[in-house]
């Protein structure tokens, strides 16, 4: 067998800036204590720069969780509860529409939509959410239903996947959420989420998503018992299916918050390893065209440090998020369109109102029209 040479930081440099593709041993280099923070940051930058310019995009977004009620008890996940947990709802039609309709009063371009799997919801249930909502509000674009989600569903029907995103399309699904990934090495993924769809089921959800033209996203949840390793063969998985489809759209790193959960003898991520991790996420994930900073969990001002360290995205305005805050988040319950804007600005990066798939939106007073795709150099 040939073994690449060791790497060192020289040679990353290089590959770095001849847009070469970094191996598992090179993204276990960065994760190395004596690779500096800034070393990292300059070296994303310059990735992030090639991208996407200047620009940092935002969107305005409202999330809607149908219900908390869940059959998985994922030790991370301070947002489930039992059915008969007073903390547990389910939301009605008249409840789901009036958010549609409060979205729309706010000027929001998405709709975030994931929950728990409710003991007593049939698969048509999931399917009316989207077919009411689509149906009041056909300009608001669905973003719902992680790839856990569509697992359960197949459970719940015996349906193939490809079956059951042809019901979701035809109701008025837009496009699927990166939630549900955690970690994918069964080392991790047994220990934090046993139950749920493995990896292979949750990359096959997005293999046959991009196959029938869907845009995804997807995440890692770091932070908890994972190690360097688990976290780079996370990366390259992803990597391996955007190399087969270019269906990914954005990759997003989320910081495990501990509180309430059943993991909360464990520390919160500190911003040094946000920051850390969002840089080799840019760097390893070289066929994504965008990073995001999520400032829900990031805190406001690591997501704004964020900008200069690979990622090229904050995520949006954002209504009634529930799984970070039930899990101890400090930050707003949202921003307005001036106070995300301003976060943009003071970083020297340029705003940019886009939509869930990344196509300018111009606005004229409470009136909104999509214009062209941003080009990511990807
Ligand atoms: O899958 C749950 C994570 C995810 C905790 O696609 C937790 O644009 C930290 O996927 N601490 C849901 N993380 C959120 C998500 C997401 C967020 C923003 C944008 C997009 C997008 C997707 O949140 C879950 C899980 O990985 N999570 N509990 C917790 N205690």
């Amino acid at each position: 067998m040939i073994r690449s040479a060791e790497p060192t930081l020289a040679a990353l440099w290089e590959k770095v800036d001849q847009g070469q593709r970094l191996s598992l041993e090179d993204g276990l280099f960065l994760w190395r204590s004596d690779v500096d923070l800034n070393t990292l940051g300059r070296m994303a930058n310059l990735v992030r720069q090639r991208k996407n310019g200047r620009l940092a995009f935002y969107n305005i977004n409202t999330h809607l969780n149908p219900t908390n009620v869940c059959v998985y008890r994922c030790t991370f996940c301070a947002f489930r509860a039992d059915l008969r947990d007073p903390r547990g709802y389910r939301m009605s039609d008249e409840q789901i529409l009036a958010r549609g309709q409060e979205a729309l009063d706010h000027g929001c371009t998405e709709m975030h939509i994931v929950g728990g799997l409710h003991h007593q919801m049939r698969y048509d249930d999931y399917v009316h959410i989207i077919r009411i909502l689509h149906d009041a509000y056909p300009t608001l674009h669905l973003k719902a239903w992680t790839a856990v989600e569509i697992n359960w569903f197949q459970h719940l029907t015996k349906k193939p996947v490809r079956a059951i995103l042809e019901d979701m399309i035809e109701a008025g699904l837009g496009s699927l959420p990166g939630g549900g990934a955690e970690i994918f090495h069964p080392e991790v993924r047994h220990r934090i989420c046993e139950h749920k769809a493995d990896a292979s089921a949750w990359l096959d959800v997005h293999r046959t998503a991009h196959e029938l033209g869907l845009r995804t996203n997807a995440t890692m949840l770091y932070g908890h018992i994972e190690k360097p390793f688990h976290r780079i063969d996370h990366l390259i998985r992803l990597r391996e299916l955007q190399d087969e489809t270019g269906g990914f759209q954005t990759f997003i790193p989320l910081a495990f918050h501990p509180q309430n959960t059943g993991l909360d003898h464990l520390k919160k991520p500190s911003g040094v390893f946000d920051l850390r991790t969002m840089a080799i996420s840019r760097l390893m994930l070289d066929n994504f065209p965008h990073i995001k900073a999520y400032w829900v969990m990031l805190g406001i001002g690591t997501a704004q440090a964020a900008l200069s360290f690979g990622a090229d995205d904050l995520d949006g305005t954002v209504r009634h998020e529930l799984i970070y805050h039930d899990a101890g988040a400090h930050t707003p319950e949202m921003l307005t369109v001036e106070q995300i804007r301003r976060l943009i600005e003071e970083t020297g990066h340029q705003p940019v109102e886009r939509d869930t798939l990344y196509r300018r939106v111009i606005r004229s007073g409470s009136q909104w029209q999509i214009g062209e795709p941003v080009s990511a150099g990807c």
